[in-house]
């Protein structure tokens, strides 16, 4: 995948509410417009990578990308869960994320607690890769420095 690391920005908009209410994992989904300007050889599936919020701490994150076959969604979405307890929900705020690795292809499961411990699974993974020195540098990356992040930026 030539795209990866790939840098994206842009505003957290209301998904399908079913991550923090039926898996106990929120996911902050971006916008139409933002799920269609990704290259197309980045794949469906599940990453990791970094992530913060506005102009916040730069935290560990997994992010799936696709279709949720678990939910037969009929959209493509773009879903970042940050691996970090915030106080709140921060919908309208500009979430900026570097996708470094892929995890694995999308899956369905036959059950609900079969989807929630693959994403446990996930996050464990990512943990792991990101303590990695060759990806402590994308976490102190200019792209998460700029003083003013006011406008919905896609790249770099
Ligand atoms: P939706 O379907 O609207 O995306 P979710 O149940 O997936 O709803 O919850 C996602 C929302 O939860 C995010 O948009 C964000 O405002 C909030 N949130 C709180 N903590 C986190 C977190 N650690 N990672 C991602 N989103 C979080
Ligand atoms: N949905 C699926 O249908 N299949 C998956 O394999 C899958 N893996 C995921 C992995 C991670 C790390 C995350 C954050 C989500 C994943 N989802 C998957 C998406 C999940 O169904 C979605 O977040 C909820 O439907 C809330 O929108
Ligand atoms: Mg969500």
């Amino acid at each position: 995948m030539k795209s990866l690391p790939y840098f994206c920005r842009g505003e957290v908009v209301r998904g399908f509410g079913r991550g923090s209410k039926e898996l106990g994992i929120p996911t902050a989904n971006f916008s139409e417009e933002v799920v269609d300007s990704f290259p197309s050889d980045i794949s469906t599936g599940i990453y990791y990578g970094w992530a913060s919020v506005g102009n916040g701490d730069v935290h560990k994150m997994v992010a799936s990308i696709g279709w949720n076959p678990y939910y037969k969604n009929v959209k493509k979405s773009v879903e970042t869960h940050i691996i970090h307890t915030f106080a709140g929900d921060f919908y309208g705020e500009i979430l900026s994320i570097i996708i470094v690795g892929y995890i694995r292809p999308e899956k369905n499961f036959s059950s609900l607690d079969a989807l929630i411990a693959a994403i446990q699974d996930d996050i464990e993974e990512a943990k792991k890769k990101l303590d990695l020195p060759e990806h402590q540098k994308l976490k102190e990356d200019n792209f998460f420095h700029t003083t003013t992040v006011t406008n919905i930026v896609n790249g770099h």
